[in-house]
């Protein structure tokens, strides 16, 4: 690896000379400068290659770059990283250079000089300088920092891929605001709580390498391109190795034209479904009686108040079938009843599992078949192939160990999570996996990191009135332990209907689209029109109509950054970003510009100590009393959690290691939910008992009027219920006969700057400028329409204009429509502007545990415009 530092400079050097700019710059410039021997080598080509991560999306894919003379020419996948989590790289990733050389970037800091803020109000930007966008923000700033630091709002999206959520959580926390956002409500919020309930930390991916049946449950990875891109290839190479995989879905997705099967299910009631296949395991006595006595509550005992009976000593207590009494894990050897009612001192209890089998009860397949859509002679014949392919009672042998081996994995994402049940919807599907005895075994469902956070088991602790703006973890979203971003903007415009004790002043919107990217859209703009806002991106987005003051931002492909990676069942992965050219001379990226502002009011070494804490340093830490720059900044983190010279990561953009059989089965639930004194993993979620408990205290004793305690009720169930396959819409809008469902689309990447790619435009095809209304042929024939007619989507909350596309993948009472296009920010260009917008016309109810949006519940009517 030798490429100078002066070979580097010189491609450096001639952009500046493009441009007619010195270098003489803070940030990235600077840090370019001191690159020494940055991981520049000669190719073949005579090129330089520059390792590093993209993340153009949310994959975080290994790349190598080839610049010459200062301009990134091609980036192609890294293969040293094959090995370890990346199996190539999307077009989009390979058109990632646009994104970098957008003449639609914004170059300067701007400022609004139009006072009216609004979808087609003309900012009437005027550029201003670094320094005078500096002294505004600190004169702002100090003056919030002195009165409530509180009415400072941060948010981000994208930006904690960028730079990590570390930096402006330390930021904040020195500044003393509570309100950090982060955007998964918007997300998969939902599945990451349903989780937690469950076992005490959030993630899991199929042990696909093992896996013989596959069950897909609304997971998209052939167009939203997931876990950079080891889903899909995983999900291929289990094909060729006989997997069968069966997608449930009510449109013919890309997933599903791979799969074996493809169970088109009525939007929403997958609750129904899952639970019927449930109820079918156990009639059936087809389940694993032994992981759930072993390492799930199943077997502790539940009250007619339905708690836990615990001992005095607060310990969970089982029906103990040897000594024909109630004893706790601890009590040495047991023989747990799993089924069955018990008399304890004077009461009845019946085991967490038989709480389940009643309440399953009304789930037949005839009645999932009438909700679902989905036959009742596939829902016994499924639970039968589930059955059998679970391989229940059998063990393999991998390096030695003796492994439960369970290759069945319902999987599910956004299609089950982004609801307004979407924490119910997606533990049914946790419950079906926990039945077969599937989390952590072979083949099985692969769980991250558990118990990493044991109060996920607790109830929550319903705070009133709130501290934050988002209101997450209140009395309102009492386990929204991802924040809830849509909520901001309902509380800012009325805090009092809240509780909130004061009146946030000022939001800056970090790589986050909020009023294009949330459901029910248009009403985002009220709060935001009543707020001092800053947006740093690196395009003119939707929320710039709401701002009044603009930076600019470097893109992934020139700033210095310490990459996250998707781990993998079986490899752990370290990586960075290296900047490659600064196509713009911008001279701060967003690391930048939080050390710049931490100086300028006065909090540079608070900063400094929460920046050690959010990044838990322990080798290598920060120091007060200097500065660093963004290279510096990476360099400490590397060193810190690498345990490698930083010279390694420049060279090879990464390091990574393979899991062994123990780490990768025996280090999660077989190491801490299965003894005496440790918890199980809760088929039964009892901590939601006791938050309603406390909501309805909470709303009780503070007259609290816009919380609806029966609807929390019906939420905050501990087992999933037939009744969670009915969101408000579909009970409400009785009118609107259509199912709306929306979805991600290859190589289209959320919304703003990477929506509308014209090199991959060109690559992709014309069609891909614009998405259309998928309905399908039967139901459009018989109301009159055909290919390419101009329609209207009508909700109850707002009209999309589109155009229709006639299929038959989708079931005949759904549309569906994707996201990342229809552009309505007077700063995009036209190119970018075609499309539907469908957020606009998208209900939102919120999921009342974790504040999750809801995307897929909508129902719609559809007429010629
Ligand atoms: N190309 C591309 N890839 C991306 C992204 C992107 O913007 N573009 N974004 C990334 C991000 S941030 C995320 S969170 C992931 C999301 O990844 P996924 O959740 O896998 O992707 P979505 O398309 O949001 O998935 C929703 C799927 O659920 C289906 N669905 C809708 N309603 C229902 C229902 O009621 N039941 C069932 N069973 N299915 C339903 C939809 O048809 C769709 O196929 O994608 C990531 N990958
Ligand atoms: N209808 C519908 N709506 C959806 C979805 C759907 O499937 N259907 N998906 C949902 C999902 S899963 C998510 S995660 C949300 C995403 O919603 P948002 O959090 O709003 O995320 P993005 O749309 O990705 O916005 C990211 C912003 O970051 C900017 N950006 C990109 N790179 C950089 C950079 O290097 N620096 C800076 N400063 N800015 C940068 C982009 O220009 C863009 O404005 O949308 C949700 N909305
Ligand atoms: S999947 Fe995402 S991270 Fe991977 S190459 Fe494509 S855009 Fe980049
Ligand atoms: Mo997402």
């Amino acid at each position: 690896m030798s490429v100078t530092r002066r070979g580097f400079m010189k491609g450096m050097g001639a952009v500046a000379g493009a441009t007619g700019v010195s270098f003489n710059l803070p940030g990235i410039a600077r840090a370019a400068e001191k690159a020494e021997a940055a991981a520049v080598a000669k190719s073949a080509l005579g090129d330089q290659v520059i390792k590093s991560t993209c993340v153009h999306c949310v994959n975080f894919c290994g790349i190598e770059a080839r610049v010459s003379d200062g301009v990134i020419r091609a980036i192609y996948p890294d293969k040293a990283r094959s090995d370890y989590y990346n199996w190539g790289i999307c077009p989009k990733g390979a058109s990632g250079v646009f994104n970098t050389y957008n003449p639609y970037r914004l170059k300067k800091p701007m400022k609004r000089t139009n006072p009216n803020k609004g979808m087609n109000e003309d900012p009437k930007w005027v550029e201003i300088s670094w320094d005078e966008a500096f002294q505004t923000l600190t004169d702002r700033l100090g003056r919030i920092k002195a009165d409530n630091p509180s009415k400072l709002v941060w948010h981000h999206g994208h930006g904690k891929y960028t730079i990590g959520d570390q930096f402006p959580k330390a930021f904040c926390a020195a500044f003393g605001t509570p309100n950090v956002i982060h955007r998964t409500t918007t997300c998969e919020s939902s599945r990451h709580v349903a989780d937690e309930l469950t076992w005490g930390y959030h993630g899991h991916l199929p042990d696909l390498e093992y896996t013989k049946l596959y069950l897909s449950f609304g997971s998209n990875p052939f167009e939203g391109e997931q876990w950079s891109r080891w889903l899909d290839h995983a999900i291929m190479d289990g094909k060729e190795r006989g997997m069968k995989m069966i997608v449930i879905e009510p449109r013919f997705s890309h997933a599903a034209a791979k799969a074996n099967e493809w169970i088109p299910v009525r939007p929403g009631k997958d609750a129904a479904l899952i639970l019927a296949l449930c109820k079918q395991l156990i009639d059936n006595k087809t389940i694993d009686t032994g992981f759930l006595t072993t390492y799930t509550n199943a077997a502790q005992l539940v009250g007619e108040d339905g708690l836990i009976l615990k001992s005095a000593e607060g310990k969970p207590l089982v029906w103990d079938k040897t000594y024909s009494s109630a004893r706790s894990y601890d009590d040495g050897m047991l023989d747990p009843a799993l089924n069955g009612s018990f008399e304890v001192n004077g009461k009845m209890y019946k085991t967490a599992f038989q709480v389940l089998t009643d309440s399953l009860k009304d789930v037949t397949p005839e009645y999932a078949e009438e909700v679902s859509g989905v036959p009742a002679a596939r829902i016994r014949s499924l639970a039968q192939e589930i059955a059998t392919a679970a391989s229940i009672g059998s063990v393999m042998n991998l390096e030695g160990q003796y492994i439960r081996y369970r290759p069945v994995v319902a999987y599910t994402f956004r299609g089950l999570s982004a609801k307004e049940f979407g924490v119910q919807n997606s533990r049914a599907a946790l419950i079906l996996n926990m039945l077969i005895g599937s989390p952590d075994a072979v083949g099985g469902l692969h769980l991250h990191d558990v118990l990493k956070n044991p109060a996920y088991l607790e109830a929550s602790k319903c705070e009133y009135p709130p501290k934050r703006v988002d209101l997450a973890k209140t009395v309102y979203f009492p386990h929204g332990h991802h924040d809830v971003c849509q909520q901001v903007q309902y509380t800012v415009n009325d805090p009092k209907a809240y509780g909130l004790p004061y009146v946030p002043e000022m939001q800056i919107f970090f790589a986050t689209n909020r009023p294009f990217s949330t459901s029910d859209a248009l009403k985002q703009q009220d709060g935001m029109k009543k707020t001092f806002n800053v947006v740093i991106d690196i395009v003119n987005t939707e929320t710039c109509q709401f701002a009044d003051l603009v930076l600019p931002d470097l893109t992934y492909l020139e700033a210095w950054h310490f990459s996250p990676t998707r781990w993998t069942p079986n490899r752990k992965h370290t990586a960075i970003r290296q900047p490659m050219t600064n196509a713009y001379n911008i001279p701060h990226d967003a690391t930048s510009i939080l050390w710049e502002l931490a100086k300028r009011l006065g909090i540079r070494d608070a900063y400094v100590e929460n920046l050690n804490k959010q990044w838990g340093l322990k080798d290598k830490l920060f120091e007060k009393g200097r500065d660093y720059t963004p290279r510096e900044m990476v360099e400490v983190l590397w060193e810190d959690k690498a345990h490698k010279p930083f010279q390694y990561a420049l060279d090879n953009g990464f390091t990574g290691k393979k899991v062994d059989a123990k780490a990768r089965y025996l280090s999660g639930l077989e190491a801490k939910m299965k003894g005496a004194g440790q918890p199980r993993m809760k088929l039964y979620a009892d901590q939601l008992v006791e938050s309603y408990a406390k909501v309805e205290k909470t709303v009780k004793t503070n007259n609290i009027a816009n919380i609806d305690l029966a609807g929390y009720k019906l939420a905050y169930s501990p087992l999933p219920l037939k009744e969670h396959a009915f969101p408000t819409p579909h009970r409400e809008a009785k009118d609107y006969p259509l199912y709306l469902i929306t979805h991600k689309r290859m190589y289209r990447n959320q919304a703003g700057n990477t929506a509308h790619n014209p090199i991959l435009n060109f690559a992709i095809g014309a069609d891909t400028q614009e998405n259309a209304i998928a309905i399908n042929a039967d139901t459009a024939k018989a109301m009159g329409l055909k290919d390419g007619d101009a329609v209207i989507v009508e909700s109850r909350v707002g009209k999309a204009r589109g155009t229709v596309k006639l299929t038959q993948g989708i079931r005949p009472d759904t549309i569906a429509i994707s996201y990342h296009h229809g552009h309505w920010s007077l700063g995009a260009p036209e190119y970018a502007r075609k499309g539907t917008w469908i957020n606009q016309a998208m209900e939102l109810h919120p999921d009342k545990i974790s504040g999750m949006n809801s995307f897929n519940d909508t129902k719609v009517k559809l007429y010629k415009a």
